[in-house]
């Protein structure tokens, strides 16, 4: 089941297979250990985000709500994006062009751009993380201002997530996202507000879990062109 869910936003339903699943959760398992893995950003105020962060390609701080060579906390750089993933990423974004030519007339590069990523932000969210309503908007003003998307990919347990033209969560449309789904936000869709509100528990694909023996939680890889 693939959908436009509104201009520029395109949901392909279990897109990703498990077996390519079980190699993206082994990748980040291998890239994830040692210097410069995965940490819990901290905001401003010195609360703590509700997940853990590791970044492929460049880095991204929260704290600061900026882009940089290295991490944060260790200084590493952090290792490149893989190619499976770039690939990816790119027959996702071709699928969904598929998907709006059905019903638009028109050069769907207008709709939804492509892009080609220079950084892959991953999220892990345990079953109690979250992410609050906000919009992504500290990438560059050319990228933002051509509406070049942001790709997710949801793997391990669903999650409910938000999105919508103001900050307000009672205002905004809920999907569920499932293990396997793709997410592309782009064009006019770019700077909706978006977040998880809660991760469902024990909703991982079993396969997924006995062959990588991830923990509980959910896995999201953002790909982003600064
Ligand atoms: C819509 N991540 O990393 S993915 C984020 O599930 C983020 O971890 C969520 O929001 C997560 O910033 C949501 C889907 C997503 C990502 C980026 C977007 C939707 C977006 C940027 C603009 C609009
Ligand atoms: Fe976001």
């Amino acid at each position: 089941i693939q959908k436009v869910l509104r201009p520029g936003m395109v949901l392909l339903k279990r897109y990703i297979s498990l077996c390519e699943q079980i190699n993206i959760v082994k990748t980040c398992q291998t890239l994830g250990v040692g210097p410069g893995g995965f940490y819990r950003p901290g905001y401003k105020d010195g609360a703590k985000l509700r997940l853990h962060v590791m970044c492929l390609g460049l880095n991204w701080d929260p704290q600061k709500r900026k882009y940089d060579k290295r991490h944060p906390i260790d200084d590493c750089e952090p290792p490149n994006i893989p190619c499976e993933f770039c690939l990816l990423v790119r027959r996702a974004i071709q699928d969904a062009h598929c998907l709006i030519k059905q019903n638009y007339i028109g050069n769907v590069e207008d709709v939804l751009p492509s892009m080609s990523p220079d950084i892959c932000i991953i999220n892990f969210y345990t079953t109690n993380g979250r992410l609050g309503l906000h919009q992504d908007r500290d990438e560059s003003r050319e990228s933002l201002h051509k509406g070049l998307p942001v790709v997710s990919f949801s793997i391990g347990n669903s999650a409910e997530f938000l999105y919508g033209n103001q900050r307000d969560e009672d205002k905004a449309e809920k999907v569920v996202l499932d293990s396997g789904d793709v997410l592309i936000f782009g064009g006019e869709s770019r700077m909706v507000f978006h977040g998880v509100p809660s991760v469902i528990p024990n909703t991982a694909p079993r396969a997924l879990l006995a062959e990588t023996r991830l923990r509980p939680g959910r896995l999201n890889l953002t790909f982003r062109q600064l």
